[in-house]
């Protein structure tokens, strides 16, 4: 089968696959459940010193990165499969919707920035979407790429072990995680929830479902907003959510 397809464009692409390369995104690499491709945007570099920066016209502190290089850039991969995303803290916040929505397609191309980052032209000529890890600035846009490849490779099928399931977890029920616990049932003269210990797993899920609810509440009233305006009625999601395995 065609491995899902990420292609990452770069100034540092000794940088992949990196943490990819361990644990799950490591094997699923390995065994070709997904590709990667990275591209030195430095290759596509036009005079004898390779530059791939320029001064920014009006002046200010920095170097941005040259349109006609990058654009270079991204014409080589041009028929590679899915979008292509800049990460950057302008763009929309990354969420579970659209890693969920990029695990089901067929790829994605990621454009990392270095410096004060790209000449404007070229994501406007090539209508790029940016898309935000979150409030803060990184020094490249690479470590953001791992991490939104990341959220969508453990979504792709056969990614997780058999025992492991996705769908009980924090967003895909809008809600945040309930409490885990292991072994020992009592450790450091702190007790499990003795309803976790009772065998009684619609009384589990209740108790699940109730400290998850709690939680989103106390911590997050924006996620717990949404979730109670949810279509249909929360506690359908929820419940399919919560479900035991
Ligand atoms: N935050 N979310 C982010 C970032 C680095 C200079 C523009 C973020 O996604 N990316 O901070 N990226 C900068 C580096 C060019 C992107």
């Amino acid at each position: 089968m065609t491995p899902w397809s990420a292609t990452v464009l770069t100034l540092f692409p000794e940088m992949f696959p990196g943490p990819l390369g361990l644990s799950l995104s490591g094997k699923a690499l390995a065994t070709g459940l997904w590709s990667l491709e990275t591209v030195n945007i430095r290759d596509f570099a036009v005079d004898k010193h390779n530059t791939v920066d320029d001064t920014p016209f009006g002046g200010g502190p920095g170097m941005v990165m040259r349109p006609d290089v990058v654009d270079a850039a991204l014409a080589s991969v041009e028929d590679r499969p899915g979008p292509v995303l800049y990460l950057s803290p302008r763009g929309p916040v990354l969420d579970q919707a659209l890693s969920a929505e990029l695990a089901a397609g067929d790829g994605v191309t990621l454009l990392c920035g270095r410096y004060e980052g790209i000449d404007q032209r070229v994501l406007d000529k090539r209508n790029i979407r940016e898309v935000s890890l979150g409030d803060f600035v990184l020094s490249g846009g690479e470590l953001a790429a791992m991490a939104l490849l990341d959220a969508s490779l453990r979504l792709l099928p056969g990614y997780m072990g058999a025992e492991a399931s996705l769908d009980e977890e924090s967003f895909s029920s809008g809600l945040l995680e309930y409490p885990h616990f292991t072994r020992p049932a009592s450790w450091d003269g702190l007790d499990v929830p003795a309803v976790l210990l009772s065998g009684h797993h619609e009384n589990i899920r209740a108790w699940r479902l109730e400290q998850a609810e709690r939680i989103t509440r106390d911590r997050r009233p924006d996620l717990w907003a949404r979730y109670c305006g949810q279509e249909g009625g929360g506690d359908e999601i929820a419940k399919g959510a919560m479900s035991a395995r």
